[in-house]
């Protein structure tokens, strides 16, 4: 068999210089990272080629006597890592996974209530563009204009308000933790189902640096590949399994199902066909990599890294919503410095720095210009960088955007950003 050179010479170079890139680019986006190439080794392995509807042991295929036990170690991992009474591995992604945490809880017209995608919340938690939002009737709660943080008495009269059949936690850009104790008190005293949608914290969760929903949420969802640091897809978990109160009759026998039993049902046959085998043996050895000790010092660093670097922006003299961060992420509301969001993520990406735009509370600009910037320290951390470089790049951002149409501001940015990646090397087994 020719390898991807032979066989492809336009795709592997495309992969080279995807290398470089990442090599050489501060990569600041808050949802992504970098895996080790044991995951990558795993992912792009023969288990790409395995059919697999199903679950291990009851299975549609055939020769599945090796992914079966790959699915339960992932599983079995996954467990450990959370304190959980059961998990699936097989979604996707993360808007996979929260595809049947909808199909299990709730019916088409049903309420949610969700966090405000444009206060930090995710398409998948009530969108208009998204199934969740046309699907089923959303609702929302958002963060105080003053504080940048949610205020629960407020965020309870709104569930007495709409009634939702299911409550929503979890954004994309919210750097505070959460009171699961309150929400799940809201969702008790409203008869709501209480989801969590970790996918941004999963890592300091697992480890302990922020609180773990799973003793208090119905369902939790997450993606694996961002503080959690596997391969890109999605896991479902319960903390506690048990009957299902509410109601989830199996039709034939008139049993009242537990939740896990509805959950998998969810997702196989009824979000998704085969899993994807070769990523589930990704996650179990990113699981297992996450149960080793130094992922706890990793993720100590993460949450030191991003307030080192809210500490630096704030000292120059940059609006930090929430005045800070308590997890992987800040979000900077850049309109006393006269600049987008978009012409901050576009200069950044001339002198090699990696942000995305992103909506601020009580935005004045639309989503695709924005007033704000998210950054993000998980991947920069894998690389190595501690507290004094984060400062470094608060420095190396606000040179740009104290002067974002300069070319040769962003050359000289450039030079610095890739003699400093040159310093905590990345990858070196993909070359252009
Ligand atoms: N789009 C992801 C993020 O960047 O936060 C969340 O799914």
């Amino acid at each position: 068999m020719k390898s991807l050179n032979e066989q492809d010479s336009k795709i592997f170079d495309l992969l080279g210089k995807e290398t470089n890139r990442q090599n050489l680019n501060l990569e600041l986006i808050a949802s992504e990272n970098f895996t080790s190439k044991a995951v990558m080794e795993a992912q792009g392995s023969v288990l790409t080629n395995k059919y697999a509807e199903g679950y291990p042991g009851k299975r549609y295929y055939g020769g599945c006597e090796f992914v079966d036990v790959v699915e339960d170690i992932a599983r079995d991992r996954a467990k450990k890592l959370y304190n959980a009474d059961w998990v699936n591995v097989q979604p996707h992604s993360g808007a996979s996974a929260n595809a049947a945490v909808y199909l299990a809880f709730m019916k088409p017209g049903e309420t949610l209530l969700g966090f405000d995608l444009s206060h930090g919340g995710h398409l998948t938690h009530g969108s208009h563009v998204n199934f969740s939002g046309i699907y089923f009737k959303p609702e929302f709660y958002g963060v105080e204009k003053e504080t940048g943080r949610l205020d629960y008495d407020k965020i309870r009269e709104k569930a007495k308000a709409v009634q939702p059949k299911m409550i929503s936690i979890g954004a994309s850009a919210y750097s505070r933790d959460y009171d699961y104790e309150a929400f799940r008190s809201i969702a008790d005293e409203v008869g709501a189902y209480l989801w969590m949608d970790m996918a941004h914290t999963a890592g300091l969760i697992a480890t302990g640096h922020l609180k773990s929903p799973l003793p208090h949420a119905h369902v939790v969802t997450t993606t694996t590949h961002k503080t959690l640091r596997g391969p890109r897809g999605g896991m479902i978990l319960i903390g506690k399994d048990g009957e299902n109160t509410l109601g989830v009759v199996a039709p034939k026998s008139g049993r009242v199902k537990n939740w896990s039993e509805v959950l998998d049902s969810a997702v196989f046959p009824g979000t998704q066909g085969g899993p994807l085998m070769h990523v589930i043996a990704a996650k179990a050895v990113a699981y297992g990599e996450a149960l080793q000790p130094d992922f706890k010092d990793y993720q100590t660093q993460v949450i030191a890294n991003a307030k080192a670097m809210a500490d630096e922006f704030m000292a120059m003299g940059y609006d930090i919503v929430s005045g800070g961060t308590d997890n992987h992420l800040i979000l900077i509301d850049l309109r006393n410095k006269g600049v987008t969001g978009k012409l901050a993520e576009e200069a950044l990406g001339h002198a090699a720095i990696t942000v995305n735009k992103n909506m601020v509370p009580f935005d004045t600009e639309s989503p695709f210009v924005t007033s704000g910037i998210r950054i993000g320290s998980p991947a920069m951390t894998t690389r190595g960088f501690g507290e004094e470089e984060f400062r470094t790049v608060a420095k190396l951002i606000d040179r740009v955007i104290q002067d974002p149409e300069n070319e040769t501001v962003h050359a000289k940015v450039t030079q610095e950003v890739e003699a400093l990646c040159e310093q905590f090397p990345l990858y070196d087994f993909i070359t252009a």
